[in-house]
């Protein structure tokens, strides 16, 4: 689609709402040049842009950390909230539960998850709050300066040469025992890969959590670290190749039996994981706790989607809300009656 203005003569490439890229992004970056949460941003943009979502529908929430300060940094006709740090599942919940129809994308740090916000993490797993929660992982705390979160590696070293003694909490893992219903590694280096993840993540109805390995140039990025460029180069294991074909596109393109295995999302998208040398089963979570635990044992940093249920219901429907938005409901609905309030009372008495 492409539209023409008496004063710009070059027509405007424009998505399936009719709105240019220009209207997806945010101010401009204030993080590191070639920190990895810059190229997460640009992702997000891309998708939310191709997968053609009216950005006023999508509400963006955040914790503290360079992370966490990402927000700004794209969607800036959305909605956002900058949380407490360690705090943004409580708010991002209660979002959700207020106006069900906005699209809900929380970008944290795993200092901000793993570290102080875990306890609220595994509330919004448990619950399957319909969100997009991505975790920029890059195994410090950046925004303060550069020490160990608890995803770093055991071994890992410091630019001084201190090493991490504590074993690292695997997000993934974590979420696969906790409840998730979406789960994917990505690494910010791989564009086509986190495209693809993000895409299928906007189309899930539930909690996607998508674990993406984020180096931080400034205090994490040396010889001896091990979510730097160059370690993820050496030992990111790709699980398969993906492709999504959002709803609105023609699915009916061949595939070859047995090398593709094709997901039905929610909305009708289709996520096909072609296979690269391996069987995998992405409905199974014994098979991505399995491969999860396998990769950790050779040093590898497995990447893909590991996990999706579409059939589990989130939080919304658990609750049984009403399907019209609380936050417009009229005081008339969300008030019990004064007669209601005295029979309460009067139970109590
Ligand atoms: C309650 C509270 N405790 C501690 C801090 C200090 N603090 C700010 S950001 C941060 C960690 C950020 O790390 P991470 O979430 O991994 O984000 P990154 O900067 O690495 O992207 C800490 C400890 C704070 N702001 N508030
Ligand atoms: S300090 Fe690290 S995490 Fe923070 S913006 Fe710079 S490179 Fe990124
Ligand atoms: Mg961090």
């Amino acid at each position: 689609m492409a539209t023409t203005s008496p004063t710009s003569p070059t027509p405007k490439k424009v998505n399936r709402i009719g709105l240019e890229v220009l209207k997806y992004k945010g101010s401009k970056t204030t993080l590191c040049a070639g920190c990895g949460h810059n190229a997460v941003s640009e992702r997000i943009v891309e998708c939310f842009y191709e997968m053609g979502i009216q950005p006023w529908s999508v509400a963006k929430f955040s914790g503290i950390g360079c992370s966490s300060k990402s927000p700004a940094y794209f969607l800036g006709l959305s909605h956002g909230f900058n949380a407490v740090h360690g705090r943004m599942p409580a708010v991002a919940t209660g979002a959700m539960l207020a106006n069900r129809h906005l699209l809900g994308i929380g970008v944290t740090g795993d200092g901000d998850t793993a570290s102080i916000g875990m306890g609220q993490f595994m509330h919004l797993l448990r619950r399957n709050v319909p969100l997009i929660y991505i975790i920029e992982n890059n195994g410090v705390y950046g925004l303060t300066k550069g020490q160990f979160s608890a995803t770093a590696d055991i071994g890992s070293t410091l630019k001084t040469g201190a090493p991490n003694d504590l074993p690292p909490f695997d997000c993934c893992a974590l979420a696969l025992a906790w409840g998730a219903t979406f789960v994917a590694r990505s690494f910010s280096g791989d564009k086509r890969q986190l495209q693809a993840m993000l895409k299928a993540a906007i189309a899930h109805n539930g909690l996607s959590l998508i674990d993406v390995i984020s180096p931080c140039v400034t205090f994490n990025d040396h010889v001896g670290s091990t979510k730097s460029y160059s370690y993820m180069k050496d030992h990111e294991e790709v699980l398969h190749d993906l492709d999504f074909v959002p709803h609105f596109e023609d699915i009916s393109v061949e595939i070859e039996e047995g090398e593709v295995r094709d997901v039905e999302m929610h909305d009708g998208s289709h996520l096909r994981i072609r296979k690269l040398g391996r069987d995998y089963d992405p409905t199974s979570k014994l098979a991505a706790l399995a491969a999860l635990e396998e990769a950790e044992s050779k040093g590898e940093v497995l990447t893909g989607v590991l996990y999706v249920n579409t059939t589990k219901p989130t939080f919304i429907e658990l609750l049984d809300m009403s399907d019209e938005t609380l936050a417009t409901l009229s005081e008339s609905k969300t008030r019990p009656p004064k007669a209601v309030l005295e029979q309460v009372m009067e139970e109590l008495r």
